[in-house]
């Protein structure tokens, strides 16, 4: 939800559509379907999103990834005349075929002013082949360039993921939870909530070089 068209009230973003809050008051809404993105999987049409100025212009872009398909890209939409009537996409840089992403977090983790884009892949809805979902994070080295970091790749999938100062250390960690375990997954099969503490702000490395790296802990298995 944002002021997509500028007039000062909030709008509402869905995937292909967004809706514009034609009193202000919301109870007249008019469907503008032009956005160039969503794709319908097994579950629908399903999209993460955060609305944000990821690149410093004092504009907001709409970031949005894919849910619960295989194959989910994540792009970042700029409204072209600030009223929500043209969009661009630019889709991140990915290496591998991604599964399904179903959470989507944007935050500064490394510290550097610049907000960064995070996701995990669910244990469920991967390529064939792969019993291995990754938490990936683009990190915004400014001038639209994002660069892919894998995070963790333990055999733990993710279906939500929240992020903040959990440990009140001055940086971003994150928190996410599972919707259904594989039984290959690193818990033996078990449900699992994990935390990873974000070792930026206290300098025990330097930002930017796999700055989370050695900063998992888990909880889990649930009972
Ligand atoms: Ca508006
Ligand atoms: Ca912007
Ligand atoms: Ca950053
Ligand atoms: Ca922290």
């Amino acid at each position: 939800m944002d002021d997509i068209d500028g007039d000062g009230d909030l709008d509402v973003v869905m995937a292909n559509t967004w809706f514009e809050n034609q009193d202000g008051k919301g109870s007249k809404w008019a469907a503008h379907r032009n956005i160039p993105f969503g794709r319908v999987g097994p579950y629908g049409m399903c999209v993460r999103t955060a609305i944000v100025d990821i690149d410093g212009d004092g504009k907001k872009e709409v970031v949005m990834g894919e849910a619960d398909i295989v194959g989910s890209k994540v792009v970042i939409l700029h409204n072209l005349d600030g009223k929500g009537r043209a969009w661009s996409k630019v889709e991140l840089p990915q290496s591998f075929t991604y599964g399904s992403l179903h959470s989507l977090a944007v935050a500064d983790f490394n510290g550097d002013g610049q907000p960064d884009i995070l996701v995990n892949e669910q244990e469920e809805l991967l390529p064939p082949g792969r019993e291995n979902p990754r938490w990936v994070l683009w990190e915004n080295r400014g001038s639209g360039i994002f660069k892919e970091r894998i995070l963790l790749d333990a055999k733990l999938g993710g279906h939500d993921l929240r992020v903040g100062d959990v440990d009140g250390d001055g940086d971003v960690d994150i928190c996410s939870k599972i919707w259904g375990p594989r039984d290959w997954n690193a818990v033996g099969g078990k449900m699992h909530v994990d935390f990873l503490e974000n070792l930026t702000g206290r300098g025990k490395k330097k930002e930017s070089k796999n700055f989370l790296s050695g900063g998992a802990r888990f909880w889990g298995p649930m009972k």
